[in-house]
C-alpha cells in the first residue's frame, strides 16, 4: 500500500470562500501580519487580535467543503490511515468534507486556548466577550491557533510520516511560511514522490516532481479519484 502525506494550504479551501493570505484579495491586504498574527500583537492589542478571529470564526458558519476537500476524504475511505492530511489552515473544512486523518498544524478557529491552564475546548462563540475558561474560569483566552514565532502542532508526528511518504502532495499553499515550506525538501530527501496541485506554480525550496497549474476543485479530484 502506497503511503500518501498530502500537506493543504488556504488555496484549497480559496473555492469554498475563505480568503487565502498572500496575493489580491488576501486577508494581509486588509490587516498587517504583525497586527494580529503574533504573540505581540495579542499582548499589545487583545480586542483588535480577538475580533479579527472572531469574524473568521463566525463566517466559517456561511462556507462549505468544495470538491477538492470531498476527494480527500474518498482518498481516506479508500485507503484509510495510509492517507495522513497536514493542513496549515484553520478552518473545519477538512472535518466537514469526512477527513478523520488529520493534523492542523496552525491550530483551529474552532477551539480557543487557555492561557491559565493550557486546554484546548472546542469553541463557538466570540472571544471578545471574555467567556472564561469552561474548566479554570480565566478570563483570558486566545484563539488556539500557531502565530509567527510559535511551534506549530504535532511536528514529530508530521515529519515521522513524511519521512515514511511514498508520496508526498502539496495542495494551495504558496510555500511561503516555515516549517511546512520545508517539507517538501524532507519528502524529496527521503525519497518521496513530490507532487504540486496549486493554482500557480509556489516559491518551492526544491522543485516538485511534479507540478499541476489549476484550481483545486479541478486538480483535485483528478489526482486523488
Ligand atoms: C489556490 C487557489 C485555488 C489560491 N486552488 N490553489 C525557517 C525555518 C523555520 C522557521 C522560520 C524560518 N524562517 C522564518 C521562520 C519563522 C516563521 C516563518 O516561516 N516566517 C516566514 C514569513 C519566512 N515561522 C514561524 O514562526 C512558525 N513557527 C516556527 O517556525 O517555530 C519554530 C520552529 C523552528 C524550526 C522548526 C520547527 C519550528 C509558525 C508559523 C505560523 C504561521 N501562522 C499563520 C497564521 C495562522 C493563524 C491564522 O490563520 O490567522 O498560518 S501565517 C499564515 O500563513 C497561516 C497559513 O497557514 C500560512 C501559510 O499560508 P498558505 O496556506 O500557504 O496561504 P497563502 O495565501 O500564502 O497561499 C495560498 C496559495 O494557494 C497560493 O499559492 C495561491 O496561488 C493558491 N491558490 N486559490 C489552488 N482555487
Amino acid at each position: 500500500m502506497r503511503r500518501i502525506v498530502v500537506l493543504t494550504g488556504a488555496g484549497i479551501s480559496a473555492e469554498s470562500g475563505v480568503p487565502t493570505f498572500r496575493g489580491a484579495d488576501g486577508l494581509w491586504e486588509d490587516h498587517r501580519i504583525e497586527d494580529v498574527a503574533t504573540p505581540d500583537a495579542y499582548e499589545r492589542d487583545p480586542d483588535t487580535v480577538l475580533a479579527f478571529y472572531d469574524a473568521r470564526r463566525r463566517a466559517l458558519a456561511s462556507v462549505a467543503p468544495n470538491a477538492a476537500h470531498r476527494a480527500l476524504a474518498r482518498l481516506e475511505g479508500a485507503i484509510g490511515d495510509d492517507l495522513l492530511i497536514v493542513t496549515q489552515n484553520v478552518d473545519d473544512l477538512h472535518e466537514r468534507a469526512g477527513s478523520r486523518n488529520l493534523v492542523h498544524m496552525h491550530g483551529e478557529l474552532r477551539r480557543a486556548l487557555c492561557l491559565a491552564c493550557g486546554r484546548r475546548p472546542g469553541w463557538e462563540a466570540d472571544l471578545l466577550d471574555r467567556p472564561g475558561c469552561p474548566a479554570c474560569g480565566e478570563r483570558m483566552l486566545r484563539p488556539d491557533v500557531v502565530w509567527f514565532g510559535e511551534m506549530p502542532y504535532e511536528l514529530e508526528r508530521i515529519e515521522n510520516a513524511i519521512v515514511a511518504a511514498d508520496v508526498f502532495v502539496s495542495i494551495g499553499t504558496s510555500g511561503a511560511v516555515y516549517p511546512a515550506a520545508g517539507y517538501v525538501a524532507l519528502a524529496a530527501a527521503f525519497g518521496a514522490r513530490t507532487v504540486e496541485l496549486n493554482l500557480e506554480p509556489s516559491d518551492a525550496e526544491v522543485p516538485f516532481d511534479e507540478s499541476h497549474a489549476g484550481p483545486a476543485s479541478v486538480l483535485v479530484p483528478a489526482w486523488a479519484d
